[in-house]
C-alpha cells in the first residue's frame, strides 16, 4: 500500500455515483482534522463489516479490521475496551448495523461505549444486489421482495435515542459538508456517537432526487441537549413517505463511558492489568 495521504491506492470497485465516495472523503476530511487537533495516525482503527461500505477498510489510509457482517459494533466496543487510548471508529452498512447487528448496536449505546458508528443507511443489501433492510420503505422492490415489501421501516434515530446514545446525528450524501461536521463531531464526542448516513446507492436504491428534494439541515434554533425535542424532530420522518427530513445533530450530551466505568467500578479503582488479571484468574 503507497502511503498517498489518507486514501490508499487500492483499486476502487465502488459503481459510479455511488455514495460511499462522499462518506469516504467526509470521513477523510474529519480524521484529517482530527489528526490536525494532535491525535497520531497511529492511534485511529477503523473497523467495517461485510458490504460495499466495508471496502472502507481497503480505501482509508488508517489502522483497519474487516469484521464480520453483523459484528462491527462488538469488534469496535472490544477494541475500545482493551485500548481506551484508541480512537475506534465503525463503517457499518444498515444490512449489518440494523438487522442482523441490531441487538450490538442498541447495547453499545446503553453502554456507552466511547466509539463512533457510522452506518451507510443506503437502505438496501448493495454488496448481495438489492434485498430490502430494515429502513427499506414499504412496498420496496427488490431481489427478495419482487412484489414489494410488506413491512414498515423503522427509525433508527428513535431506537438510538431510546437506548441511550449520548450523540444521535443523521447526514445525507448528497451534503457532504454537513457529513464531514457531523461525523467530525461524533469522533470528537466521549461515548457512544451514532451517525446514520442516507447514503444513495446508485444501482439498487437510487433516492437522489428524493433526498434533494426533502433534505433540510437542523437550525440554529434547535437545542442539541433537549432530549424531547430530538425525539420529536426524529419522528418527522418514518424512513417511509415524503416529508422533510433533517440532517444535523439531534442530541448530544454527556454521561461516564463504559470504558471509564470498566477503570473504576463504583467503590474500588481498577487499573487496566489488574482487571485484565482478574478476567484471566475468572477463567481457571
Ligand atoms: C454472518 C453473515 N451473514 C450474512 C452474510 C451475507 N452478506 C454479506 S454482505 C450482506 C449485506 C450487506 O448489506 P449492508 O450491510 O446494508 O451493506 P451494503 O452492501 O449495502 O454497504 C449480506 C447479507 C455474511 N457475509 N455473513
Ligand atoms: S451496489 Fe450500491 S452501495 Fe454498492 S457500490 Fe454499487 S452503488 Fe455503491
Ligand atoms: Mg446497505
Amino acid at each position: 500500500m503507497t502511503d498517498r495521504g489518507l486514501i490508499t491506492d487500492a483499486q476502487n470497485t465502488w459503481c459510479p455515483g455511488c455514495g460511499n465516495f462522499v462518506i469516504q472523503f467526509a470521513l477523510r476530511d474529519a480524521i484529517q482534522s482530527v489528526i490536525d487537533s494532535g491525535i497520531e495516525r497511529e492511534r485511529i482503527v477503523l473497523v467495517t463489516g461485510i458490504g460495499c461500505h466495508a471496502k472502507m477498510a481497503d480505501y482509508l489510509n488508517v489502522n483497519s479490521f474487516y469484521s464480520i457482517h453483523g459484528r462491527t459494533v462488538p469488534v469496535a466496543t472490544a477494541i475500545k475496551m482493551a485500548r481506551p487510548d484508541l480512537t475506534v471508529i465503525c463503517c457499518a452498512g444498515d444490512g449489518d448495523a440494523y438487522a442482523e447487528g441490531l441487538d450490538h448496536l442498541v447495547f453499545a449505546a446503553k453502554r456507552n461505549s466511547d466509539i463512533t458508528v457510522i452506518v451507510h443507511n443506503n437502505r438496501v443489501y448493495g454488496l448481495t444486489t438489492g434485498q430490502y433492510t430494515p429502513t427499506s420503505p414499504l412496498g420496496f422492490r427488490g431481489r427478495s421482495t419482487p412484489g414489494g415489501t410488506r413491512e414498515e421501516p423503522f427509525n433508527p434515530l428513535e431506537i438510538m435515542l431510546s437506548s441511550g446514545a449520548t450523540y444521535v446525528a443523521r447526514g445525507c450524501t448528497r451534503r457532504k459538508k454537513n457529513l464531514e461536521k457531523v461525523i467530525g463531531e461524533g469522533i470528537r464526542h466521549r461515548g457512544f456517537a451514532f451517525i446514520d448516513v442516507l447514503q444513495v446507492c446508485a444501482s439498487y436504491f437510487n433516492l437522489s432526487d428524493v433526498y434533494d428534494r426533502h433534505v433540510y439541515e437542523l437550525g440554529e434554533g434547535h437545542r442539541e441537549d433537549n432530549f424531547s425535542g430530538a425525539f420529536e424532530k426524529a419522528r418527522e420522518w418514518d424512513y417511509n413517505s415524503e416529508s422533510p427530513i433533517s440532517i444535523g445533530i439531534f442530541y448530544r450530551t454527556l454521561r461516564p463511558t463504559l470504558e471509564e466505568r470498566m477503570e473504576k467500578p463504583p467503590g474500588q479503582i481498577m487499573n487496566r492489568p489488574a482487571l485484565i488479571t482478574k478476567i484471566l484468574e475468572s477463567r481457571t
